[in-house]
Parts: structure tokens; C-alpha cells; sequence
């Protein structure tokens, strides 16, 4: 990630004192690195009330000034694992499109909470692909958590049901439901989504208790345009951001934060169980900046 990182900013403050046309070329490539037009107006805006016509000592500068910025926009947004699980048992939707990492998400989260003791189960509503109920599966076992399936193109909303069901029955702690990924502008799969949640609100009106939504952090400004379309049939209570481990510009959840002022519970930042780290607004901002 670190969206900084093609950024020349030494070429762009080599002449060290801030003036207009800087200030502007400043903006300017923190609106190429997905924070959104807005936030990179306000941080100009702040940088330039603070440091115009000051001498800069050295890019580290700029960058400390920037993270602690971004910190301080992101704070207000973390939420804490523990908070995933109030309720007995806590019933936990997965979303998001294709290919976001919801079912390696599912098995991070399930290695989380199996590690605190907590007993839990992953259903398979992605009842489209065979490989993605294998996939869900094996995660099953590796951490040993309970898995409950139907065959294949099975409504996705029975297995949600099923699921709940047996984690009321077992009294489990948290039951987590995989769903298929899709493309929020297919109206037909959307409405799936909308099936799960009426047949989990059968069984209690308050299912289910969260609603995550996936985000790829390589998707760039088009998650703008997912969580729009999921906050639509559903009630999101909390992001999870992958693939931060790669080159991705992370500058997208900043523009997401100002937009919808969802919580931010995770980030991904690799492909195994242990690649799940609790969003912090401070660790997020210095990794952002690359300011190590
Ligand atoms: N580098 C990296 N890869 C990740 C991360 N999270 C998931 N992946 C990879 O992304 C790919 C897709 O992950 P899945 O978990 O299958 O994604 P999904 O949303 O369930 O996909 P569908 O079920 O096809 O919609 C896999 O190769 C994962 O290993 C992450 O944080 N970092
Ligand atoms: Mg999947």
C-alpha cells in the first residue's frame, strides 16, 4: 500500500517554503491517491494554514503532519473485535463482491475468535460454486470451528437459516455466513442478499446482529460505489479492509470514512489466518505515510 509511495514529494518541496502553486500540487496527488476530492481540499487547507510561508526541514516533516491528520479523520471510525460478539449467539453476514476476500476474511475472524475461547460456526450461503463451499470448509477445519452447508445451488438463504438455527441450538458464541460474491448492479443477486436477511429476521427480528462488508483495497474509488449499493438492502455495521498488504492505494477508506461514517473493524494484510489485524487509526495512518 502506502499511497505516498509514488508521490514525489521531495522534488515537489526541494524548494522549501510552501507557497500557492505547491499547496496545489500537494492536493493534487492526494486526490491521485484516492482520498477524495474533499479530504484532500481539508488537508491542504490545514497544511497550508500551518505551514505557509515556513521553512520545511525535510519530507519526514510533511509526512508526520499528513499522518497525524489521517489519524485524526480515521479515529472516530475504529471498532473493536470484542464488540463483534455481544450477543449468544452473535449472527455475523459476510458481504461484499467477488473475489474481495469475504471467505479468507470468515476464516482470519474465525481463527480470532476460536483463539478467545469462543465456539462458532461458518455457513456456506455461497451455494453457487462448489469450490467456494470447499473453500469454506477446509477453513472449517483448519481452525475447527463448525460448518454447516447445503448442496450446490441450494437457496443461500436455507443455509443462512440452517445456520443460526444451529447456533442457537448448540448455543454457539458467533455463527458467521459466507455469501456468494457478486456484482452489486446484477438486480437478481442483490435480491438474494435481501432474502437472506428477511429469513434470518424470522428467526429474530435483531438477525443478523452485523452485516460486514468486504472491501478490496485495490478496487479503488469503485468501492465507493459497493458500499453505496449494499448500504441499500442492508443495515452494514462494519468494514474490513484486505489486501493492504499489497500496493494498493489505502487513500480509499479515508474518502469512504468522510462519505458514510461506517466503523472500521479490520484490516487484511495477507492470505493466512494470522493476516487480520484491529483497525487502528494510528498504526493505519503511519503505514499509509510510510512514515516508519
Ligand atoms: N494479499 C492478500 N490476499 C488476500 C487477502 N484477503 C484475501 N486474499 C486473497 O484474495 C483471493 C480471494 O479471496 P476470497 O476469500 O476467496 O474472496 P471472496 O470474496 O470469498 O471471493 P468469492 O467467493 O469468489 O466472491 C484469495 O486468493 C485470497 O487468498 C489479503 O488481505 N491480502
Ligand atoms: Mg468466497
Amino acid at each position: 500500500m502506502k499511497f505516498f509511495e509514488n508521490l514525489n514529494f521531495s522534488k515537489l518541496f526541494s524548494k522549501k517554503k510552501i507557497d500557492d502553486n505547491l499547496l496545489d500540487k500537494f492536493e493534487e496527488l492526494l486526490i491521485e491517491s484516492d482520498v477524495g476530492t474533499e479530504i484532500a481540499s481539508e488537508l491542504k487547507e490545514k497544511f497550508k494554514k500551518e505551514k505557509i510561508g515556513k521553512e520545511i526541514k525535510d519530507e519526514k516533516e510533511i509526512f508526520e503532519f499528513l499522518g497525524n491528520q489521517i489519524s485524526k479523520i480515521l479515529e472516530p471510525h475504529e471498532r473493536k473485535f470484542d464488540d463483534l460478539n455481544k450477543n449468544s449467539p452473535s449472527i455475523i453476514v459476510v458481504a461484499g463482491v467477488n473475489g474481495v476476500g469475504k471467505t479468507t476474511t470468515i476464516g482470519k475472524l474465525g481463527r480470532l475468535f476460536k483463539d478467545n475461547g469462543k465456539k462458532i460456526v461458518f455457513g456456506a450461503a455461497d451455494t453457487f460454486r462448489a469450490a467456494a463451499i470447499d473453500q469454506l470448509e477446509l477453513w472449517s477445519k483448519k481452525i475447527g470451528a463448525e460448518f454447516i452447508k447445503s448442496d450446490l445451488g441450494t437457496d443461500p438463504a436455507s443455509v443462512g437459516y440452517k445456520t443460526a438455527k444451529f447456533a442457537e441450538e448448540n448455543k454457539l458464541d458467533i455463527a458467521f455466513i459466507d455469501t456468494a460474491g457478486r456484482l452489486q448492479n446484477k438486480k437478481n443477486l442483490m435480491e438474494e442478499y435481501k432474502k437472506i436477511f428477511t429469513v434470518l429476521k424470522k428467526i429474530n427480528p435483531e438477525y443478523p446482529h452485523e452485516t460486514i462488508l468486504v472491501l478490496d483495497a485495490t478496487t479503488g474509488q469503485n468501492a465507493i460505489n459497493q458500499v453505496e449499493e449494499f448500504k441499500k438492502i442492508s443495515n452494514l455495521t462494519g468494514l474490513i479492509i484486505t489486501k493492504m498488504d499489497t500496493s494498493a492505494k489505502g487513500g480509499i477508506l479515508l474518502a469512504i470514512s468522510k462519505k458514510f461514517s461506517l466503523p472500521i473493524i479490520a484490516i487484511g494484510m495477507g492470505e493466512k489466518d494470522s493476516d487480520l489485524h484491529p483497525f487502528s487509526s494510528n498504526n493505519f495512518s503511519k503505514i499509509l505515510v510510510n512514515n516508519k
